[in-house]
């Protein structure tokens, strides 16, 4: 998993409760953590992505509604190289 560069604090799944993203890694082989609030100080462990076809390791991240469909999306930055890579949009968030 290797450092945590960057990380945001969006309400994915539109409960009310901020969940976290994490960014991490120091080369391509890096990756993007989802952890799901569950209310009342709990989080768990939803899901990682990969950033191999990315160029560089996943350096920075934002959250937002890229496409327009009211469901948020992670774009993460990569160090190095000037890219930007959309990772994904959570559906349900669950
Ligand atoms: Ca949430
Ligand atoms: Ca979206």
């Amino acid at each position: 998993m290797g450092p945590v560069n960057a990380l945001d604090t969006p309400d994915l799944d539109g409960d009310g409760c901020n969940d976290i993203v994490v960014a991490s890694g120091i080369d391509a082989s890096g990756s993007i953590g989802v952890i799901m609030s569950l209310g009342d100080d709990a989080f768990a462990f939803e899901a990682a992505f990969t950033t191999d076809a990315f160029e560089g390791c996943p350096a920075s991240l934002a959250t937002s509604d890229i496409d327009g469909d009211a469901i948020p999306d992670i774009v993460v930055g990569t160090g190095c190289i000037v890219t930007v890579g959309r990772v994904l949009a959570l559906a349900s968030g669950g």
